[in-house]
């Protein structure tokens, strides 16, 4: 063998050995590694706001605020049964926000009623209305709103009083904020048969006809799924979270 035909042997012998084992997968190229998402935002995908009953002062504080965008909570007095003249409201950032404090221009007195509404803002992050900064509606064009009252001992005392929907496949609204010992009454406008169900909190009714009411008391904090315990409900959309400080 001459000179040249070993090199060509030993040529070949190296790219067919690197050749089989790049095929093999037996060498792997330097895998640049992602830092690990440290981030634990959830995406907000429907407008929803809880305020509860609360003693009197010269603001009120909403328990819970969720955005998709940003805009306003805005703290309208009673108008006769329905949301009347805004007395305060507070611009929020998209996104989930907890005990939102609402400057008010006059104080809350005993025993009133106000509704908690959430606005748009049209992005100059001035509060108008009327005006472009419409309230928020949910899919089923009901302004998003959480009425409440004042009272001195809120939470020792009186029932919170929700309205819920229920129907074909979904609970509105998606989110819930509610105290710990404070009794909750949930008037749930409904269609079909469903149920309304926490596991945690041992709540298991069922909902069916146009109007049901539920009553119970949240026993324990943290953080509760609810949803509709008919067979493939849930899968469809019937659920929610439940959060109980
Ligand atoms: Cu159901």
């Amino acid at each position: 063998m001459s000179n040249k035909t070993v090199w060509v042997v030993i040529v070949l012998l190296v790219v067919g050995v690197g050749g089989y084992f790049l095929l093999r997968g037996g060498y792997q190229a330097p895998v640049t590694t992602q830092p690990p998402e440290t981030t634990t935002e959830v995406a907000i995908t429907e407008n929803s706001v809880t305020a509860n009953d609360q003693g009197p002062g010269e603001s009120v504080t909403v328990a819970s605020v969720e955005l998709v965008d940003s805009g306003y909570v805005v703290v309208h007095e009673d108008g006769g049964g329905k949301p009347g003249p805004v007395i305060g409201n507070s611009e929020l950032l998209s996104g989930r926000n907890s005990d939102v404090v609402v400057s008010l221009s006059r104080s809350t007195l005993e025993e009133e009623v106000l509704y908690a509404m959430l606005h748009s803002d049209d992005g100059d992050g001035v509060y108008e209305f009327p005006g472009e900064d419409a309230p928020l509606k949910d899919d089923s064009g009901v302004v998003v709103l959480s009425k409440f009252s004042i009272s001195e001992g809120a939470a020792e005392q009186g029932a919170k009083e929700i309205s819920m929907s229920s129907s074909n496949f979904s609970f509105s609204p998606k989110t819930l904020t509610l105290k710990e010992g404070q009794p909750v009454k949930i008037t749930f406008a409904n269609s079909g048969t469903h149920t309304f169900t926490i596991d945690e909190l041992g709540v298991n009714e069922s909902l069916s006809g146009g109007s049901v009411t539920v009553e119970f008391t949240p026993s324990k904090s943290g953080t509760f799924e609810y949803y509709c315990a008919v067979p493939g409900h849930k899968e469809r959309g019937m659920i929610g979270s439940l959060t109980v400080n």
